[in-house]
């Protein structure tokens, strides 16, 4: 847990306000890109927890398959060689899209309804070794305290040939057995994508927070240049790709978004990039991939529509109906919940629910540090931490715009 004086977090929480509030007003000037017409099927790439038993097993399936025949260590070596040209410029994007890509292409050549479910890993943020993600469900958890070999989940027991012949390892980097230490909060990340306007900027934000991140916590193979042998990799990617697409959809204010917007250093230490530039490893530009649901990167993220509906439970859609709009723009309830938090009125400020969504969510993941801070009890910490948790879900599935720009 990040350690910080109440003062910080209250003049933090002042910022993150004045953010939100921001937000709002920046939520109108999002641009939906449209799907070209040679892509009228987009495979629709879903979180990882979103996948029906039916996807999921299909997934299984293949992601096996191409585990038997050494896709998984063609990408990790891949990955590999060209990792230095990938990483700390604005190469970064580009190709991760591509190469996130060119493995579905993989996959789909062995079921063609296949393709990459990514892993909204901030949802995980606080205790990330305790997210569903990381179960015998998905994608298994530690690697085993006797030799680091995973052996749960899809992945269990695997066996790598690159860069050597043995099992695939993970090695989580918390101070107590089995954990991982925390990630960044959702209002942390999405303040990147909602407010950085040059791709250098944004790039490095995401690169070194919730990237590095999941890559450390993971630990072992996850943290190596070959990390791409792990499925972990590719959901993790997904992720990013999605918020790059999310920050793409920014009005440039000059009438377009911030789609063809490549700045920044390119790969090797040049000056500079540019669309025309080719990815490092493919003989493609830039510009191929910038759009998806165009071309080659014929594929999507839910939309917000599919996304409620894919929601599990009825009474959540129920409830989401329910939310009378006015109540959702009760400006004066979040100053009010603000003061609470002033007051150090927890409990008001934890039920200031219905609100203004997002700014809730910003509240909640600090009430969760505030309560640690404040010596509260391990079970009233938890306590709060699983309503967040059911906050969070909830936002995404009745606000699934404000998930997607602000918490
Ligand atoms: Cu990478």
């Amino acid at each position: 847990m990040i350690k910080v004086s109440f003062q910080s977090v209250a003049v933090a929480l002042m910022a993150f306000t004045a953010i939100v509030f921001a937000q709002s007003a920046l939520n109108n000037k999002y641009h939906q890109f449209e799907l070209s017409s040679e892509c009228r099927n987009p495979v629709v790439r879903k979180e990882i927890r979103d996948l029906d038993d039916e996807e999921w097993a299909m997934i299984t399936d293949v992601i096996t398959r191409m585990r038997n025949v050494g896709w998984f260590d063609w990408y990790g070596r891949v990955h590999s060689e060209l990792f230095d040209y990938v990483h700390g410029n604005s190469m970064f994007f580009p190709f991760h899209r591509r190469f996130i890509r060119d493995f579905e292409f993989a996959g789909q050549s062995f079921n063609s309804a296949f393709f990459v479910p990514y892993w909204d890993s901030a949802l995980d943020y606080l205790e990330p070794s305790k997210s569903e993600v990381l179960t015998s469900k998905y994608m298994g958890g530690n690697g085993s305290s006797l030799n680091q070999c995973v052996v749960d989940g899809v992945e269990a027991n695997v066996i790598l040939n690159y860069p050597e012949t043995r099992c695939l390892r993970r090695q989580y980097n918390g101070q107590q057995p089995n954990t991982i230490q925390s990630w960044y909060p959702p209002s942390y990340i999405y303040n990147f994508v909602n407010t950085d306007t040059l791709m250098a900027d944004f790039r490095s934000h995401i690169e070194y927070s919730i990237h590095g991140a999941v890559h450390l916590g993971l630990g072992a193979d996850m943290e190596t240049p070959w990390a791409a042998n792990d499925f972990v990799f590719m959901i993790h990617h997904g992720n990013l790709d999605r918020l790059w697409n999310l920050w793409q959809q920014r009005s440039n204010g000059n009438g377009g978004t911030l789609i063809d917007t490549m700045d920044g250093p390119g790969p090797g230490n040049s000056a500079g990039i540019s669309l025309n530039d080719e990815i490092v490893g493919y003989r493609e530009t830039i510009s191929e991939v910038l759009q998806i649901g165009q071309g080659k990167m014929c594929y999507t993220y839910p939309s917000q529509t599919a996304r409620s509906a894919s929601s599990s439970g009825t009474d959540m859609n129920e409830y989401c109906n329910a939310i009378d709009k006015t109540q959702r723009s009760q400006v004066s309830f979040c100053k009010n919940s603000s003061l609470a938090y002033q007051k150090r009125d927890f409990q008001q400020m934890v039920n200031c629910v219905p609100m203004l969504a997002d700014l809730q969510l910003v509240f909640c993941e600090y009430s969760v540090q505030y309560a640690e801070m404040m010596g509260k009890s391990q079970e009233e910490v938890l306590e709060h931490y699983s309503l967040c948790q059911e906050f969070s879900r909830f936002v995404e599935r009745c606000f699934p715009y404000a998930n997607s720009t602000s918490t």
